[in-house]
C-alpha cells in the first residue's frame, strides 16, 4: 500500500466534519484505510476534542439478517429525527458478493436521505489492521453531526473483528437454524452480547432458540460483571419489521442505562480500549516480522545447522523489532 503523506489542514478539516461534510469524511476514510500516516494528527485532535459517539455493533452468522435489522432501526431513526451513520466491515468479501449487491439495493433507499451515511470498509492486509482502521473511522464518524453509529461485523470464525472493542450495546444476531445454537454457546459471543436478537422469527423453531438463549444467559450473568445489566433476548423479523421497535427499545434501554450507570461505562471503555491497544501492538509487531523476515535467512541457517540457538536468535530479533 502506498503511503501518502503530506501536511493536513486539521484545523480546516475538524471544522468540516463537525459540520457534517460528507465528501470529506468519505476522502478521509479512505487515506485511513489506506494506512497514510498524515491522518494520526487529526484523529488525535478528534479523539480528544469529542465526546464518546453512540456505537451500536451487531455481530452474527453471514445471512443472518444484520444488514436487513439495521436498515430497519435507520428507518426508525430516521423517523425519530436522529441522524445516523453505517459502517459494515467485512473481513470475508470475496464470498459474499451476493449481500454486498443485497446491501446495495436496500442502501439506495437511504441515497436521497442526507441524514444517512453508509460506508462498508473490507480487509486490506491483517484483520487486526481492519480493526484499528475500524476504531480510526468511528472517532472520524464521531467527531460529525451523527445520532448514533451501527457497526456491522461478521461474526463467530477466524476472521471475526471483536466487535465489542469499538460498541456499546453489542447485538449478537442469531436464526432459530440449528447451527447457530452450536455457535453461539461454542464461541464466546454470549459474553460480547449486551442485547440477544433471534431474527427471522417467521421460523417456528424461534421459541426453542429463544429459550435455549435465556437460560445460556441466565446461566452465565453475573450482576458483578455486568453492573446490572441482563442482556435482554429479542425475536425479530427485519424483513417485515415485527419486533423492530422492541429491539429500539432495548438499545434505548441500553443506552439510558450506561448513562446512569457511569462507572460501567467507563469499565467498557476501558476494555475496550485494552483490546485495541493490544491489537495495535500485535499488528505492529506481525508488520515488523515481516519486514525482516526475508533478512534472517542466514541466522535460520545457523540455527539449523546447530551454531546459534534459536533462544539467542529469538532474542536479537526482538531487540530489531523493539527499534524499528
Ligand atoms: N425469512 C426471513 N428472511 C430474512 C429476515 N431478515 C432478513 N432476511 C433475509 O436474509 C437474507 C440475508 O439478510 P442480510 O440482512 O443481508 O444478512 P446479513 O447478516 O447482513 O448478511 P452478511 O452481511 O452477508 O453477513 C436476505 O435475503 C434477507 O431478506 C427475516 O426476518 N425473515
Ligand atoms: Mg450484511
Amino acid at each position: 500500500v502506498a503511503r501518502i503523506s503530506s501536511a493536513i489542514d486539521i484545523d480546516g478539516l475538524s471544522d468540516r466534519l463537525a459540520a457534517g461534510d460528507i465528501q470529506t469524511c468519505a476522502k478521509l476514510i479512505t487515506r485511513i484505510e489506506d494506512g497514510d500516516p498524515a491522518m494520526r494528527g487529526l484523529l488525535a485532535r478528534l479523539y480528544l476534542s469529542t465526546g464518546r459517539p453512540k456505537v451500536v455493533g451487531f455481530t452474527g452468522p453471514p445471512g443472518v439478517g444484520k444488514s436487513t435489522t439495521i436498515d430497519a432501526l435507520t428507518m426508525e431513526f430516521r423517523k425519530r429525527g436522529e441522524r445516523v451513520a453505517v459502517l459494515a466491515i467485512d473481513p470475508s468479501s470475496p464470498k459474499t458478493g451476493g449481500a454486498v449487491l443485497g446491501d446495495r439495493v436496500r442502501l439506495a433507499r437511504h441515497s436521497e436521505d442526507s441524514g444517512v451515511y453508509i460506508r462498508s470498509m473490507a480487509t486490506r492486509g491483517s484483520v487486526g489492521g481492519l480493526a484499528l482502521a475500524a476504531a480510526d473511522v468511528l472517532v472520524l464518524l464521531g467527531s460529525m453531526p451523527f445520532d448514533v453509529i451501527f457497526l456491522e461485523s461478521v461474526g463467530v470464525g477466524q476472521n471475526e473483528i471483536d466487535i465489542s472493542w469499538h460498541a456499546d450495546p453489542v447485538v449478537v444476531m442469531q436464526t432459530a437454524h440449528s447451527g447457530d445454537v452450536i455457535q453461539t454457546s461454542k464461541a464466546g459471543v454470549l459474553e460480547i452480547g449486551d442485547i440477544f436478537a433471534v431474527n427471522k422469527a417467521d421460523d417456528p423453531r424461534t421459541a426453542k432458540m429463544t429459550n435455549a438463549l435465556q437460560e445460556m444467559i441466565g446461566r452465565t450473568y453475573s450482576h458483578a460483571e455486568s453492573g446490572g445489566w441482563r442482556p435482554p433476548v429479542i425475536e425479530t423479523q427485519a424483513v417485515s419489521g415485527l419486533g423492530i421497535s422492541d429491539l429500539l427499545g432495548a438499545i434505548d434501554s441500553r443506552f439510558s442505562f450506561l448513562g446512569e450507570h457511569p462507572l460501567e461505562l467507563i469499565r467498557r471503555e476501558r476494555a475496550q480500549l485494552i483490546g485495541r491497544l493490544r491489537a495495535t501492538l500485535i499488528e505492529h509487531v506481525d508488520r515488523s516480522f515481516r519486514s525482516i523476515e526475508q533478512s534472517i535467512d542466514r541466522k535460520l541457517h545457523d540455527v539449523v545447522a546447530r551454531k546459534v540457538d534459536p533462544y539467542a536468535l529469538a532474542d536479537s530479533i526482538r531487540i530489531r523489532i523493539e527499534t524499528i
